[in-house]
């Protein structure tokens, strides 16, 4: 196993809109980070996932990029940037930037060249075709709803977009797409960032000339049409030989459509092409047929079995990143665990799985004080254009009646992890002293960090020790990973180190357990919940229990 400074750094997420507003216009910026860099110190953390902080018409905040060498005025300038990457670099934490390239925003210069005319140097930045019989070039439906493919009228030819219609796919064929798109990598990484989560990668190489789907969910029209196209490893592969290996930096693809058989494609070493990737096939459970909003019922232990079987699958030649939330799914304590009796000891369960699994773990803005999922009372407080969209497709012009409709948003809607972080209990939570751009959870008021940090059993001071833990425990990093038991909504496995092992136990249910323990002699070293009787046979779990033992014999 090779050893690197990724695979050993926890990393954290923030989405800038809703970390800190330090102006009062209600909008997250990079001033309000700067003011919170030593809070991320304190928390341990050691490498920032950024997401998209450049100009954008922000029809889906940041993922629509008008300009790649800009910062949009809204989060500030890019004197500031540096003021952030330095800052960040002082106190040892590194800094990975959100890069969007599968699509620009429709107000990207290059789009507007390309919509001018018919016949232009910009017109195979993207993909135009005419339409069939009236209608879009092929049956493709977009990740946000509705076709893929938008009609521009003064040309009569449509153009694909994977996501919004504001979202134009760019044509990944044509050398000087690529050729541009080195240049912004360059461009970033020379001012000395360590690297790229790179959105959507698997999509950027597209199955010409654009035949129907036939896939009997979304699921598997994303795997089989959109994902992992005929040169989507050339692609990559351009990059890091032109690019990126000549940089000490790490890389992470999305990886919508990636599965345990073709995700070493991506990541294995002597690929060349990226170090990990955000694998989702376990965001992707509870979809149905049309995709989120369809929701149908699973089981935790289906989420378990996917974290074993990609464990299983990658951990020999390449390397995991294990997160259970971020900026497109339902917060990890309402989705996975019970967010009412049970807040704390389930945030602090999933904190352990986190930080103990074999993988880099991914904390998301406000996992680590426990925030939940929201509930607004109506959709016109929703803010999230997947959200709106689907509103629209199966509310307003379909049949699907309101109530079902906005029960999925409550599970799984974007804006569920959108509000902003809940600093303390004062008017809009710390987080601005204007109006927010996106309401608070109204449990601000329990719920905030000032309030975590008052205790020291808090949600709060349980990440930072186990954070601390981790941090140069090469045993717990880089161990073997052993299953004994997933049955139950018992989660039970050991990492075996070279010098130490430990076993992780966690009881994913608000019910106790029963658990004998297969060995004479283990040491307690981090635990969910007080007074911990002796080492004794037979293990009385409480609900949603977390321990970590030092295995001794
Ligand atoms: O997400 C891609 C992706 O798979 C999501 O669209 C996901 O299917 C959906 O959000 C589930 O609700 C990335 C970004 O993370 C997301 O924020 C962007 O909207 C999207 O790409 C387009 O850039
Ligand atoms: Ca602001």
């Amino acid at each position: 196993m090779n050893k690197n400074w990724w695979k050993e750094s926890v990393m954290y997420q923030i989405y800038p809109r809703s970390f800190k507003d330090s102006n009062a216009d209600g909008i997250g910026d990079i001033q309000g980070i700067i003011s919170k860099l030593d809070y991320l110190q304190d928390l341990g953390v050691d490498l920032i996932w950024l997401g998209p902080i450049y100009d954008s018409p922000n029809d889906d905040n940041g993922y629509d990029i008008s300009d790649y060498y800009n910062i949009h005025p809204e989060f500030g300038t890019m004197a500031e940037f540096d003021e952030l990457l330095a800052g960040l670099h002082a106190r040892g934490i590194k800094l990975i930037m959100d890069l969007v390239v599968n699509h620009t925003s429709d107000e990207h210069e290059w789009f507007e060249k390309s919509s001018a005319s018919i016949d232009n140097d910009y017109r195979d930045y993207y993909f135009w075709r005419d339409g069939v019989n009236g209608g879009p070039p092929n049956n493709w439906t977009s990740f946000f709803g509705g076709s893929a493919w938008q009609l521009d009228e003064k040309s009569g030819q449509y153009y694909l977009h994977l996501f919004t219609k504001k979202q134009p796919d760019l044509n990944w064929e044509n050398p000087k797409v690529r050729q541009d798109i080195k240049n912004v990598l360059k461009f970033w990484l020379d001012k000395g960032i360590d690297g790229f989560r790179m959105d959507v990668i698997p999509l950027i190489s597209k199955r010409l000339p654009f035949q129907d789907a036939e896939a009997r969910n979304f699921s598997e029209l994303v795997e089989k049409y959109y994902s992992n196209g005929p040169k989507v490893h050339q692609y990559i592969n351009e990059m890091y030989e032109d690019v990126l290996q000549h940089y000490d930096i790490m890389t992470v693809g999305e990886g919508p459509g990636i599965s345990t058989s073709t995700a070493l494609n991506y990541i294995s070493p002597d690929r060349r092409e990226l170090n990990m990737i955000f694998q989702l096939e376990h965001m992707f459970l509870g979809f149905g047929e049309k995709g989120k909003f369809d929701q149908q019922p699973y089981e935790l232990v289906d989420l378990l079995n996917i974290l074993i079987n990609w464990d299983e699958a990658i951990s020999e030649k390449g390397w995991n990143n294990i997160f259970l939330d971020n900026h497109d799914f339902a917060r990890l304590v309402s989705r996975w665990g019970n967010d009412r009796e049970y807040r704390y000891e389930c945030a602090t369960l999933f904190a352990t799985l986190l930080l103990t699994f074999r993988g880099t773990p991914c904390i998301y803005q406000g996992s680590e004080i426990g925030m939940t999922n929201v509930k607004f009372d109506s959709i016109e407080e929703y803010n999230d254009v997947e959200t709106l969209n689907f509103y629209q497709e199966f509310v307003v012009d379909g049949d699907m009646d309101e109530a079902t409709f906005m029960k999925a948003v409550y599970k799984e809607g974007r804006d569920n992890v959108r509000t902003p972080f809940q600093w303390n209990d004062s008017d809009s939570a710390g987080f601005t002293d204007g109006k927010p751009w996106l309401k608070l959870n109204p449990n601000y008021d329990q719920i905030n960090l000032e309030a975590d940090q008052a205790h020291s059993k808090s949600i709060f001071a349980f990440y930072k020790n186990l954070i601390s833990f981790r941090k140069g425990n090469e045993d717990l990093i880089y161990g073997d990973l052993k299953v004994l038991q997933k049955e139950d909504n018992l989660f039970i496995y050991e990492r075996r180190g070279e010098q130490d092992s430990y076993l992780v136990i966690l009881n994913m249910k608000s019910a106790n357990a029963k658990y004998k323990l297969p060995h004479s002699k283990i040491e307690l070293v981090q635990s969910n919940c007080d007074g911990f009787p002796n080492p004794i046979e037979v293990l009385h779990l409480r609900p949603w229990e977390a321990l970590v033992f030092k295995i001794i014999e």
